[in-house]
């Protein structure tokens, strides 16, 4: 049997009660995820990164709100109030979430004109992250993901691998969402069409 991987998305504070872009219950995720990695051989963690005036910031786009849409050279583009600015707290992971297993942090959303929800593929679907790479290079054909946000960076990052050819799972109890006009929805019906086991 191939080794399995657990895949854990964007677990920091400016995701969580109090951070800049909170997603409601995003801390309750940290004891569902730390009990969860028991269950695996291999921990990565993934941590959202962005520059300072980062292009999926409102505050870059003069006249424009968070939660509103642009057109980017690579397709629409959410606006999100500025968050995971790299080094500060807001960056930082939650601090009761476990790292000891983790053996890869990929960091992404750090080039300046692009977002990465993904944490494969940067927002252009094309420009790779290198986690494709590594979990090739170890052997490792099946994922499990949990983390925030269900309907953003889980869910992306689930559809390509899922289109990778990795075996894909969404543990959604050690999930939440931020649910933009229906995105939750729209996003769980999509991984269901990519072949992606939602538990
Ligand atoms: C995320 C919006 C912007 C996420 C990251 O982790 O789901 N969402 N940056
Ligand atoms: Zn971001």
């Amino acid at each position: 049997m191939s080794a399995k991987a657990l895949i854990v998305i964007d677990v920091q504070n400016d995701f969580c009660p109090g951070g800049a872009l909170a997603v409601t219950g995003g801390d309750e995720v940290v004891p569902v995820i730390n009990a969860l990695e028991q269950d695996f051989e291999h921990v990565v963690l993934t941590q959202d990164w962005h520059p300072q005036h980062h292009s999926s910031f409102a505050s870059s786009h003069p006249g424009k709100q968070a939660f509103e849409t642009v057109t980017m050279p690579y397709g629409e583009q959410t606006l999100w109030p500025d968050h995971c600015i790299q080094g500060s707290g807001g960056a930082a992971f939650h601090p009761h979430l476990s790292r000891t297993k983790c053996e890869l942090i990929i960091r992404k959303g750090f080039r300046p004109a692009i977002d990465s929800y993904s944490a494969f593929f940067e927002n252009d679907h094309t420009t790779p992250t290198g986690l494709s790479g590594y979990l090739g290079e170890r052997g490792i054909k099946e994922i499990t993901l949990a983390g925030l946000a269900t309907d953003y960076c889980v869910a992306y990052s689930a559809l390509d691998a899922a289109r990778l050819g990795f075996k894909t799972t969404v543990r959604l109890d050690a999930c939440r969402a931020i649910d933009l006009g229906g995105s939750l929805e729209t996003m769980l019906g999509r991984m269901k069409e990519a072949g992606v086991r939602l538990v």
